[in-house]
């Protein structure tokens, strides 16, 4: 049931996504089992800095920010992680956490059960008495179930610059209903990647090794496979740009020549201009002042924001007004 309402969900916005103009496709559909895969290999590539320099922010800063929110002694702290796929980054804060004596829970929130049944094996393996638990479930409703009060405090964690594949109204909306379900006082961990030089950015999405291609192009091959297309995908290329009006890495997949394109379930065919760009995704970079006006529209306060070493990416600690 769950399976078929995504994937209607999945072929009404294609149907839609191809008959606009310009032709997109929501990048929330990159993340099949190919694509999540995927995007793993892309986390470990060399040009992919953002996965690594927040690791070191996290790494470097753990103490400074168990510090800040273990100022007004919680009795416990519950964290909770948006989209956590199976990565260890929160492990660090973790550490620190039960250094300081602080009771601690830990619930990672991920659309993939596969990331977190990984994921709490090497949770338990490494902290063998944490109490954590893995849900498939959308953000809001998971949060709303296990927030606690009183004198706790929760800290979400919303790490890799996700917010950065959001539209800026979107972004702020999300943000919005992350502090109206937070109580007052508890805080919110926000990974956000900063404006750089092109020279940085275009190969973290356009890598030599051809994986973010890849990643891109898997779009297409889900097409072909959920809704019975015929792409032909050696007729499309990806292309990465950075849009300066918009502060946005942008990824597309250009049609190589004029084509006709059937889609058997929504029983269309759809055509291509020759260089004609089907929009993937947006991946928006941030400077402070950005962070700053995001925190303020959206009823937090900023208490740190912590930086790399080169100064690409910052982990902005917030507490919700
Ligand atoms: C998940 N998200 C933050 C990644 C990004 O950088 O926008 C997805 C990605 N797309 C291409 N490479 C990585």
């Amino acid at each position: 049931m769950q399976n078929d309402k995504l994937s209607g969900q999945f072929a009404a916005d294609v149907d839609a996504g191809l008959k606009s103009s310009p032709k997109k496709i929501p990048s929330r559909y990159f993340y099949d089992s190919t694509g999540s895969q995927l995007f793993k290999q892309i986390t470990q590539l060399p040009e992919y800095y953002l996965t690594k320099c927040e690791e070191e922010i996290i790494l470097d800063n753990s103490p400074r920010i168990v510090g800040i929110i273990s100022v007004n002694f919680p009795e416990s702290i519950n964290l909770i992680e948006f989209g956590a796929g199976d990565t260890e980054k929160p492990f660090p804060l973790i550490t620190q956490i039960l250094a300081a004596q602080l009771s601690l829970t830990y619930t990672a929130i991920d659309i993939s059960d596969t990331a977190l049944s990984d994921l709490s094996f090497r949770v338990l393996e490494k902290f063998p008495d944490l109490k954590f638990q893995g849900l498939n479930q959308e953000y809001f409703e998971a949060l709303n179930s296990v927030k606690i009060g009183n004198n706790s405090r929760n800290l979400v964690l919303f790490l890799g610059s996700n917010i950065g594949n959001f539209k800026h109204n979107q972004s702020i909306d999300f943000l919005d209903q992350m502090r109206k379900s937070l109580n007052p006082g508890d805080y919110l961990l926000i990974g956000f990647d900063l404006k750089k030089d092109n020279s940085i950015l275009i190969p973290a999405y356009d890598d030599a090794s051809g994986i973010t291609r890849e990643f891109n192009i898997n779009l297409l091959k889900r097409i072909n496979r959920d809704l019975g297309g015929n792409f032909n995908i050696n007729n499309f290329y990806h292309s990465a740009i950075y849009n300066d009006t918009s502060g946005a890495m942008e990824s597309y997949l250009i049609s190589k020549c004029v084509q006709n394109i059937y889609i058997e379930k929504l029983n269309q065919t759809c055509t291509f201009l020759a260089g004609e760009r089907i929009h993937t995704e947006s991946s928006h970079k941030y400077d402070l002042n950005d962070i700053d006006y995001l925190a303020e529209a959206s009823g937090f306060k900023i208490l740190e924001s912590f930086l790399d070493s080169r100064k690409y990416f910052a982990c902005s600690l917030w507490q919700a007004k």
